[in-house]
């Protein structure tokens, strides 16, 4: 029977749309596309490399260069001896500036957020001293649990200048597509990431026992021209995330 993979990837090679000519990225599309359709779930595995060089008509190379790049980006996990699945706990690089929603996105799952605060208000000292900002500044707060459907990932505290986003109604699923919409999109972050114990109000709000293993991220970023648009606290679960680094000697 031919796999879910093939025929999507044969899809794709006929689709004049598709306007791919490189057979590793139209199969990496493909990989995603079958993904986000849930035709593999998470912690199922692949095709064998093999399986897959043979039923598609591609060299091994070719395959490995797909699914390399979808290992690299956490979509995919592989296991020594025992092949290639779909990431159940979500692999988040930290080599790309992306957002939640689009990491969801890209995982085919249905990024959503509950809002406890969207308002305007005067930059804190503390804030005013993190950010760059004039005392008495004004700054969007937004204050979100973070959801994948119904279950709950994140908390995050967000503070951006007024002079970015003047609004917080501009801000409905996310906050990098408003800040987008603005030319504010940043550039560049500096993050600080350490582990805690999710207190009782936090586990409360996404849902685990009291005294979970957190991660509590910290996040400036900033514009080319180096003005700080976001000063965000997170909260994520530390059940679900993992956090890669790639890093390289000098
Ligand atoms: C991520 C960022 C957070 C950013 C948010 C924007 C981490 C640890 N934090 O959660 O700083 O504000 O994405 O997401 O990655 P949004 O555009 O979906 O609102």
């Amino acid at each position: 029977m031919e796999s879910v993979l093939t025929s999507e990837y044969r899809r794709l090679s006929r689709d004049p749309a598709t306007q791919q000519p490189l057979a590793y990225l139209r199969l990496r599309q493909a990989i995603r596309n079958v993904i986000d359709q849930r035709g593999i779930e998470p912690g199922q595995a692949l095709p064998s490399e093999r399986d897959l060089s043979q039923a598609l008509g591609l060299s091994r190379v070719t395959v490995r260069k797909a699914i390399g790049g979808l290992v690299e980006e956490g979509l995919l996990t592989q296991r020594h001896g025992a092949g290639t699945f779909v990431a159940e706990r979500i692999v988040k690089p930290m080599s790309r500036l992306t957002s939640f929603t689009e990491d969801l996105r890209a995982r085919g799952l249905n990024p959503r957020s509950e809002f406890f605060e969207r308002g305007i208000g005067e930059v804190t000292p503390e804030e005013a001293m993190a950010m760059n900002l004039s005392p008495g500044a004004p700054v969007v707060r937004l204050h979100r649990v973070r959801y994948a459907g119904d279950e709950p990932l994140a908390i995050e505290r967000s503070v951006v200048p007024a002079s970015a986003l003047p609004d917080p109604a501009l801000v409905h699923d996310s906050l990098y597509e408003a800040l987008e919409q603005r030319g504010c999109r940043p550039r560049r972050a500096l993050q600080r990431l350490r582990a805690v114990l999710l207190t009782a109000q936090h586990a409360r709000l996404l849902h685990v026992a009291v005294g979970s293993a957190g991660l509590a991220i910290e996040r400036r970023s900033f514009l080319d021209d180096g003005r700080i648009v976001e000063f965000t606290s997170s909260w994520y679960r530390g059940d679900i995330y993992d956090f890669v680094a790639e890093l390289q000697t000098d």
